[in-house]
């Protein structure tokens, strides 16, 4: 049975990784770190199966800060594969916690990487980071692929460029099997509440069943290539299962402006929407609604912009390459946007019923 440690499990990807990994017979290990309020309800749902199931599946408390916990967990579990998926995830935030986000996107890998090495665990334990699109930043290619380069504009992108680079050097310093996943936004049901996507859809679901007004967004012109987290766990494990250790494009080569996402996410409750006025100033209105189940007035203001969620430096445009991903790995996205966000709405609706 092979032995797989996920930092980050708490999150999207680290739940979805955890039962994918699960299914294929892995016994999965996870960091959590110690909260004030429970913070595991993405994968309480596996703890429910430990006992049903007998599954492998067992939570380490630890933090990405603390190199020590992290070469004790990793003596401790001996893992063939490690994912390194914890980190500050949310750009807007690491402009308020540059040096926290540099020390846990940034160092934090360096912690995973240097515990295999000093442990003596290079010839068995793989590694995959979680390195991201954020890197392009701002434009120097479309589409996007292995080799364009990095110009980071946050400091998240730039700890995740440290992260990037420090894999890289160890696999090329110690022959480690160490890999960077450079996955482009990805979303689920599960997406954290204020990453755009989420944010939208939460907003949708209880404007329709007016238990609020109005959605205030940022930018609206930033256009995102989005796929479905589980599609996107996959591609972490099938990187983690060549022969030798390569660098993955994960993308699904399509990208949509956030307005559009807001008018797709709007239509799944038969609502289209009317925009006026441009930048700051632009609001969108209630044109029509098709379900009677949700009778909003027509006219409604339902969209405002709110510059508080503009950020200093903002990437405009991401759309992945992800050939070699698809002739290497044989992967490709099995949901396209409008099935994402349609099960994204439908969850947050049964949510907010
Ligand atoms: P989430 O924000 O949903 O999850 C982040 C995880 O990291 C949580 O489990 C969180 O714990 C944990 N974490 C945060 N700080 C620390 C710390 N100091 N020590 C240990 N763990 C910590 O992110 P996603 O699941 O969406 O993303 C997973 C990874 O992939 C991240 O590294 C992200 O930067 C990267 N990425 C994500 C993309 C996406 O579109 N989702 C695209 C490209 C890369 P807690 O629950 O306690 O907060
Ligand atoms: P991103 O995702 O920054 O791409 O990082 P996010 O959903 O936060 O933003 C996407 C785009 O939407 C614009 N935007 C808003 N964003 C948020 N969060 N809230 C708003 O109100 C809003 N209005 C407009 C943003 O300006 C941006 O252009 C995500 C994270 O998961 C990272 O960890 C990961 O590395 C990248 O995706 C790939």
């Amino acid at each position: 049975m092979k032995k797989a440690l996920i930092t980050g499990i708490t999150g999207q990807d680290g739940a979805y990784l955890a039962e994918f990994l699960l299914d294929k017979g892995y016994e999965v290990h996870g960091i959590k770190r110690r909260a004030s309020l429970f913070n595991t309800a993405r994968i309480d749902h596996l703890y429910e199966d430990l006992h049903k199931r007998n599954v492998k599946f067992v939570l380490h408390y630890g933090d990405l800060s603390d190199s020590t916990n992290i070469i004790r967990i990793v003596q401790e579990v001996q893992p063939d594969e490690i994912y390194n998926l914890g980190a500050m995830s949310h750009v807007k935030v690491s402009f308020d916690e540059p040096e926290y986000t540099a020390q846990v996107d940034g160092i934090g890998t360096l912690r995973i990487l240097e515990a295999v090495r000093i442990l003596g665990l290079t010839e068995k334990t793989r590694i995959y980071q979680a390195s991201t699109s954020e890197l392009y930043g701002l434009v120097q290619e479309v589409p996007q692929k292995e080799t364009t380069p990095f110009y980071p504009r946050s400091p998240y992108a730039v700890a995740k460029l440290y992260g990037y680079w420090i894999t890289v050097n160890y696999r090329e310093a110690y022959n480690m099997y160490a890999c960077n996943g450079i996955l482009f936004n990805h979303e689920s049901p599960l997406r954290g509440e204020t990453f755009v996507t989420r944010k939208i859809t939460r907003a949708v679901a209880q404007i329709a069943l007016k238990q609020q007004d109005c959605l205030y967004l940022g930018n609206l012109d930033a256009q995102r290539d989005w796929g479905h987290a589980k599609d996107y766990v996959e591609a972490m494990w099938l990187i983690l299962q060549q022969e030798k250790p390569e660098d993955f494009v994960i993308a699904t080569g399509i990208t949509t402006p956030i307005r559009e996402f807001v008018k797709m996410a709007f239509a799944e409750v038969g609502i289209s929407l009317r925009f006026e006025g441009t930048g700051v100033d632009e609001v969108g209105f209630i044109e029509s609604c098709s379900n009677a189940d949700y009778q909003i007035p027509i006219g409604q203001k339902v969209l405002a912009v709110d510059p508080n969620y503009f950020r200093p430096t903002e990437v405009e445009l991401l759309i992945g390459d992800p050939t070699k991903a698809n002739e290497k790995l044989g992967w490709k996205p099995k949901y396209d946007l409008k099935s994402l966000c349609k099960e994204m709405v439908e969850s947050d609706l049964k949510i907010f019923k």
